[in-house]
């Protein structure tokens, strides 16, 4: 061993496969809508000796020594959250979205009290209330669901609202195309005079440039990941706004003490560095018009995947996603079409629709988004190009239907991946997509 020799000499077997993943993305077109590329300036923060250091506790109260520069970062992480999001209280130390949410719920309810959220096969997260989550053991979770059209049922939700009287109420959505309605949430939760938990992980990066309404003069608390549309490194902020300070003004002490001693220990430095970079980033002119962008070419894609004949769920998009309903093609399908399309060189991920007909491992939707091909400079004009692209090769999934016998499902699939492999279609398509991506730079 040697300390200080470079990866590709330390550990090649772990080089090699870092070498794969990079050249997997440059040839391919990377769609899924939670990721997205740092820069440069995030990724050296990230990789910096600050991993090496423990801190436990907060910026001038802390368990360790030698914590000076530790805390002058750790407090441009907060300050630069509170400017970007416009709110008084920031926790950057959550490890990720997941142990996030978990904070917010273990700050502000008793175990078996009542939360209410989105129901995960609508769009909603496993955090915000599903029966497998902590979230759904530990408390009582009422989820509420969107209509058949794709827009959540605001009716259903002040009903369940009135009827089970919950004390913390999430809004936002890993897998909802049109605005979030943060003002009509926040009725329904002062109607019950419950906590409002905004979860804009998905949305952050536009909240930020203004492209998408900011939940912060209406929920009391607001969560986020990091690294999705705001493309910084993975990790989470958690903030309580003015509403939520006036509701319980102990509230960002609570979102404290629920991280640590609540739940985590030491922060990880060096992603509180990145975070704090890509909130600078974030707030940069240049950021504004990505944003826009982004949604300019989600658009853009709904658009021609449509004139393309496929189904967009909600007809359309306002952010950086939509979800494509394959029911058309058959129930389940989501599957084939992830599958084929990763062939293709096309990464998107199988996702349910509202109203699923299929099940959250067999769905019958597939979820794209534009954040990540928009870093790579991508427009309008490559967005038609990769709608017909995905089409074509979409089309080719049409002759497979999923099994209805469960045990018929895993041999069935196999079959239809090594025929995918063989599809002359898929394969062109391969082709394309990589010719699509030699113009456009990664890093
Ligand atoms: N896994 C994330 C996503 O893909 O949306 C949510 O946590």
């Amino acid at each position: 061993m040697n300390r200080k020799a470079p990866l590709k000499d330390e550990d090649p077997e772990i080089y090699e496969q870092i070498q794969n993943e990079l050249k997997r993305r440059r040839e391919g077109l990377e769609l899924i809508p939670s990721e997205n590329l740092t820069s440069k300036a995030v990724l050296e923060a990230l990789g910096s000796i600050l991993t090496d250091k423990y801190s436990e506790g907060f910026p001038g109260r802390r368990y360790y020594g030698g914590n000076e520069f530790i805390d002058k970062i750790e407090m441009l992480a907060i300050k630069r959250a509170m400017k970007a999001f416009k709110v008084p209280f920031a926790n950057v130390q959550a490890y990720s979205g997941s142990p996030a949410n978990q904070a917010v719920a273990f700050a502000v309810l008793k175990p078996g009290e009542t939360l209410m959220g989105p129901d995960l096969p609508d769009g909603g997260h496993l955090t915000h209330g599903w029966k497998a989550n902590f979230s759904g053991i530990y408390y009582k979770s009422v989820p509420y669901h969107c209509r058949a059209d794709g827009y959540i049922d605001l009716e259903e939700a002040r009903k369940l609202a009135l009827e089970h009287k919950p004390k913390l109420i999430w809004t936002g959505f890993t897998a909802y195309s049109r605005e979030f309605p943060f003002e009509e949430m926040a009725e329904i939760a002062d109607e019950v005079g419950a906590y409002l938990a905004a979860d804009i992980a998905h949305i952050a990066g536009l909240v930020v440039a203004g492209v998408h309404k900011s939940p912060a003069p209406y929920a009391h608390i607001i969560t986020t990941t990091t690294h999705k549309t705001l493309r910084g490194p993975r990790g989470a902020i958690i903030m309580a706004t003015d509403k939520g300070l006036s509701k319980e003004p102990e509230l960002g002490n609570k979102i404290d003490k629920a991280i640590i001693p609540g739940l985590q220990g030491g922060p990880h430095n060096h992603q509180t560095a990145a975070i704090a970079v890509a909130l600078h980033e974030a707030m940069q002119p240049e950021f504004r018009e990505y944003a826009q962008q982004i949604v300019k070419n989600c658009k853009a894609l709904a658009q021609a995947l449509m004139e393309n004949g496929l189904k967009i769920v909600s007809g359309g998009t306002d952010n950086h996603l939509m979800l494509i309903d394959l029911t058309p093609h058959g129930k389940g399908n989501g599957v084939f079409a992830q599958e084929a399309l990763d062939a293709a060189g096309i990464t998107v991920n199988k996702n349910t629709i509202p109203q699923e007909p299929s099940s959250p491992f067999y769905p019958s939707g597939i979820r794209l988004g534009t954040a990540t091909v928009t870093t790579q400079g991508m427009k309008e004009r490559e967005m038609k190009q990769i709608a017909e692209l995905m089409a074509a090769v979409i089309d080719e999934t049409r002759q497979y239907q999923l099994p209805e016998k469960k045990e018929e499902r895993t041999a069935y699939i196999a079959n239809f991946k090594k025929e995918i492999q063989a599809n002359p279609r898929i394969m062109g398509t391969r082709q394309r997509v990589k010719e699509l991506c030699s113009g456009f730079e990664l890093y």
